[in-house]
């Protein structure tokens, strides 16, 4: 039996009145910026706070360190069969608060990873390697599958960092996060497989959006320029918006 199979899937109900008109007028777009832990996503982030008419969205690691005086990203990695459920909950908890901001007109909004990732990677992986009881996976899946149902999450461009993992070994060991002291090079690689299989190979059903792959290897102080471009290219994409826009006003 397939694992969608065991929790029924609920009926779809049709998309809000507000986000149908919204649809019809986007002048906004949502970028994802995906790749493996520690490739470089908050430092590729924070090289676009700098427009205006980009919004930043920064996984809130700070929020699973601290939840109501718990450190749940240290508990998931202490006991993974235990806590892995709740934690990968709070994840994609927090991935839909980001997808659901709503969107200022004329903007970009750009996130560190997705619902997509925590599904198609980490929650892959603790399936796979079966550190996650089938009863936790089981229902977490219905609750994906439910999101992928109701609710809109529009997404307009993928930015996959792609990075060795060693370099990602490397920069993890040198940002020094203390709960992420014993990540070991086998779970960097089952990691890495697992985002090329989603991003690059399709192997994970349809992609949400056209993916953009940039050979994070190279730091990217050095992939400087080619980030300038890039940044003009997703800025300047907006223009469409706008002419679509104002043609519905005429
Ligand atoms: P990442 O989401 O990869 O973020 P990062 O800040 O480490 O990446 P970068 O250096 O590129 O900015 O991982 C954050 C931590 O959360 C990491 O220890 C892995 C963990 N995590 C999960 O266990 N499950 C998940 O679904 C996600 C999104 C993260
Ligand atoms: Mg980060």
């Amino acid at each position: 039996m397939e694992d969608d199979e065991i929790i029924p899937s609920p009926t779809p109900s049709p998309p809000r009145k507000d986000e149908k008109k919204m649809r019809s007028i986007k002048s906004w777009k949502t970028v994802l910026v995906e790749g493996n832990i520690g490739c470089g996503k908050s430092t590729f982030l924070n090289y676009f706070k700098k427009y205006s008419n980009v919004t930043v969205l920064a996984e809130p690691v700070g929020k699973w360190t601290d939840v109501m005086g718990y450190n749940a990203l240290e508990l998931m990695y202490k006991d993974a069969p235990r806590w892995s459920c709740a934690f990968q909950f709070l994840v994609t908890l927090s991935m839909l608060e980001h997808h659901k901001l709503p969107e200022k007109p004329y903007s970009v909004k750009m996130m560190e990873r997705s619902i997509y990732s925590a599904r198609h990677c980490f929650i892959e992986n603790l399936k796979q390697n079966s550190i996650m009881p089938d009863v936790d996976h089981s229902i977490l899946t219905a609750w994906h599958n439910w999101v992928d149902v109701n609710e809109d999450v529009q997404v307009d461009l993928i930015v996959y960092l792609r990075a060795t993992p060693e370099v990602c070994a490397n920069r993890i060991k040198t940002r020094n996060r203390s709960e992420e002291s014993g990540v070991p090079i086998e779970y960097l690689k089952a990691l890495h497989v697992l985002h090329d299989d989603w991003l690059l190979h399709n192997k994970r059903g349809k992609l949400p959006a056209p993916v953009l792959v940039i050979n994070a290897d190279k730091g990217l102080e050095d992939l400087q320029q080619e980030i300038e471009g890039l940044s003009q290219d997703i800025l300047l994409d907006l223009l469409p918006y706008r002419d679509n826009q104002e043609e519905e006003c005429r």
